[in-house]
């Protein structure tokens, strides 16, 4: 019976080694020191031994029951201590670790562009405004002198709502706005989407941006309108760039000129892109139409003032060397990262 208790202490001893969880652990109380335990039995046979065997055995059996409970409890109190511990582990919040990244994608050439080019103006004293979208046929174009049989009112050149706005074919009805509500002097410019109902090709899409700039006040010139887009022209595209004026027409000005510059490719010696000319278009410019001004209620005696328009898709296309304007609008970031 020695024997047998030996046996058990010994499993016992065995056994609580590979034991790593409190569900093996309580298996384990019950095998060696349960109710139906091999040692439980024994205790149980005590009352047949004989009389010198008896406290022998009940010695031997107390015996073996304390150190196989010795052996469970110590292991009982370690798995409770690093079973809390991986616990706070798993829960524990440290403030100290750096956040997840959220990918927030890149700033939009357009974007940058129409800073870069207002930037330039407001370094000239101009301020920035912009307008609503959807604008009504006398601010986008009676107040500009564009006549009710032109071109540009056909219902199949612009997006008309069924209320009879349309979406805005240039911002100038942001200026137009501008002198309803002041004033002279102004120097304003005017960034901002505009629509025109083209099909899409290389250089055309039906959404577009433009930046157009105003100036009014009394005894303005031609000289003072070259030279504010001399200064523009050197400051986005170098100190070394030429300009050139061309006799245009707009409806809106008077005497109109469409600018060019030297090419920013070839440098005016002539190459692909300025088709052996030398000279790149650039934006529309001109001294404010004296009907734009009566149509505002300002006294064109008096006034006087120059306004000029450039896409910012083309001044974007020159300047970052893009050959295609549906880029802009594809939405590939690895395009956009590039500028
Ligand atoms: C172009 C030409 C231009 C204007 C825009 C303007 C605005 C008012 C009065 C007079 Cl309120 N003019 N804007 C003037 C000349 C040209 O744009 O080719 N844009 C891309």
């Amino acid at each position: 019976m020695k024997d047998l208790i030996d046996q058990i202490v010994n499993s016992a001893c065995k056994e609580i080694k590979i034991i790593n969880d409190s569900r093996s652990l309580e298996e384990f109380r019950v095998k060696f020191l349960g109710k139906k335990s091999e040692l439980q039995n024994l205790l149980k046979k005590i009352g047949t031994l004989s009389k010198e065997e008896k406290p022998v055995i009940g010695q031997a059996l107390n015996k073996a029951k304390k150190t196989i409970y010795e052996l469970f409890n110590n292991l009982k109190n370690g798995l409770e201590i690093s079973e809390q511990d991986s616990k706070l582990k798993s829960e524990l919040f440290d403030l100290t670790l750096p956040g997840v990244k959220v990918p927030i994608g890149h700033k939009h050439i357009i974007s940058k562009s129409i800073e870069e080019i207002c930037d330039i103006f407001i370094n000239l004293g101009f301020e920035v405004k912009i307008g609503p979208e959807l604008e009504t046929d006398f601010h986008n174009f009676e107040a500009l002198n564009i006549p009710a049989d032109h071109p540009a009112r056909e219902d199949f050149d612009s997006f008309y709502s069924e209320s009879g706005q349309l979406l805005r074919t240039h911002t100038s009805p942001v200026q137009i706005r501008a002198m309803l509500n002041e004033q002279p002097p102004i120097a304003m410019v005017c960034p901002g989407k505009c629509y025109r109902r083209d099909s899409i090709d290389a250089t055309h899409y039906p959404m577009f941006h433009q930046v157009e700039g105003l100036l009014v006040d009394e005894n303005i010139t031609l000289g003072d309108l070259k030279g504010v887009l001399e200064s523009f022209c050197h400051r986005m595209f170098g100190s070394h760039t030429e300009l050139r004026f061309r006799p245009s027409f707009f409806p809106f000005t008077e005497p109109s000129a469409e600018v060019d510059i030297s090419c920013v490719f070839c440098g005016g010696k002539g190459c692909n892109i300025c088709k052996n000319s030398g000279w790149i278009e650039i934006l529309g410019a001109g001294m404010v139409d004296p009907e734009v001004f009566k149509a505002v209620n300002y006294d064109s005696e008096k006034w006087t003032g120059f306004a000029f328009g450039m896409g910012v898709e083309r001044v974007a296309m020159l300047k970052y060397d893009i050959n295609d304007i549906r880029f802009f609008y594809e939405n590939e970031i690895e395009f956009l990262k590039q500028f």
